[in-house]
């Protein structure tokens, strides 16, 4: 029987982590992205050729694209969207035409994934990424001065808002708008306050019906592109899974997962199953939303969030936190045991670790931390695999 694919997030040769490390890691494909290109235009055939030669020189193949990223304007359908929309389809062409068949994208509005804390200690000496729900009430009530912000918070929650406030040095308070605002790797738009707050502003009439409205009307202009190129899109989830910011979000949930499959029926219309995304929400059921998605899932982020009473969350080790990663892989064996192609999974966000703290390193995306987390997930896989 196949077993999962097991990749590993390389971000180009600037990443600390070379892709003959990841070969040690025992990672046998690579996921990839052409950062390097604007949101918007077209990745060339001659530039995603140069990145697959790259790659394969290592021994590698260039297995996942993630993200071909989908432009502010295509969500908010305005400005160049139809442009944008237009090169979207060339990009896959040209990612089709090398080979390169599962891409990854997300439709969240200004921010992709978002966390206030990029070093949260944790007891055994390594450190974790976290997403701290008071911390994120001070940035968007005090610091950033979000007009309407104060309706999403309860008294007691903007009380200790105030009180964490009180108690940040101006280096604290600085640190927390960048881990929010300047793009976590692979986020691509960075912006100043100023322009955080545009960004947000621009949003205004777009509700969460509209936002479906405009991802069902990229789609149904995209799938068929990646159909006939035997292209399989997936989804990311919203990372949180809530609307945060006054934006809504629309990809959070297996409602909202209905929807879409059922707005856009096109087997090309795929899933990142996403659970440490997927886990932070407790009405997230993960292995019946992998058994209920199966045939969608085409890509798979392994990792586990530890959700707190208020809402707060941290990034788990692999194996520990909410995510019962025994019963989610369950289901993905499953899943596989029906596949003829191996599905494609990565160890996400590993914490930094062992010699990981004192490197320079994406957060989440440390060396030694995500060979842990890899090293888990393998022997978890084998185990259930040889225990059925
Ligand atoms: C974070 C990532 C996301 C993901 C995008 C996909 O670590 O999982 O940035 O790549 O949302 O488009």
């Amino acid at each position: 029987m196949k077993r999962l694919e097991q990749t590993w997030r390389w971000y180009g040769p600037e990443d600390p982590v070379s892709l003959a490390d990841i070969r040690q890691a025992g990672a046998s494909g690579i996921v990839n992205a052409l950062h390097h290109i604007p949101n918007g235009e077209v990745w060339t055939t001659a530039e995603i050729q140069k990145r697959k030669e790259a790659i394969e020189a290592a021994g590698l193949p260039w297995s996942v694209v993630e993200s071909l990223p989908v432009s502010e304007d295509i969500k908010k359908q305005c400005g160049n969207w139809e442009t944008h929309l237009e090169n979207y389809k060339i990009s896959l062409q040209n990612l089709a035409g090398l080979g390169i068949k599962t891409v990854t994208y997300n439709f969240m509005p200004v921010l992709d994934w978002t966390r206030t804390d990029l070093d949260y200690p944790l007891p055994d000496g390594s450190t974790a990424l976290r997403f701290d729900q008071t911390d994120f009430a001070v940035f968007e009530l005090f610091l950033l001065q979000r007009p309407g912000a104060g309706k999403s918070y309860s008294e007691s929650q903007k009380l200790a808002a105030q009180q964490r406030l009180e108690s940040f040095s101006e280096a604290q308070k600085e640190r927390l708008i960048r881990n929010i605002i300047a793009g976590l790797p692979g986020a691509e738009e960075g912006y100043t306050l100023e322009q955080f707050q545009a960004a947000l502003d621009s949003y205004s009439g777009i509700d969460a019906d509209t936002l479906r409205r405009h991802l069902v009307a990229f789609l149904s202009e995209v799938i068929p592109v990646a159909e006939a190129a035997d292209i399989k899109m997936v989804v990311h989830p919203d990372d949180p899974p809530y609307p945060i910011l006054g934006l809504p979000r629309v990809v959070s949930t297996a409602t909202d997962l209905d929807d879409l499959f059922e707005a856009v029926p096109s087997p090309a219309n795929g899933l990142c199953f996403c659970t440490g995304s997927f886990g932070v929400r407790e009405d997230n059921e993960l292995p019946a939303m992998v058994r209920c998605f199966a045939d969608r899932i085409h890509f798979l982020h392994l990792r586990s969030t530890k959700r707190e009473a208020d809402g707060s969350f941290y990034e788990a080790d692999h194996l520990d936190g909410d995510v019962d990663m025994y019963e989610v892989m369950r289901a993905v064996t499953e899943v596989q045991s029906k596949r003829s192609t191996a599905i494609p999974m990565r160890p996400d966000h590993g914490h930094k670790m062992l010699d990981d703290l004192s490197k320079r390193t994406n957060p989440g995306y440390s060396a030694i931390g995500r060979l842990r987390g890899l090293a888990e997930l393998r022997g978890l896989e084998w185990g259930v695999l040889r225990s059925i």
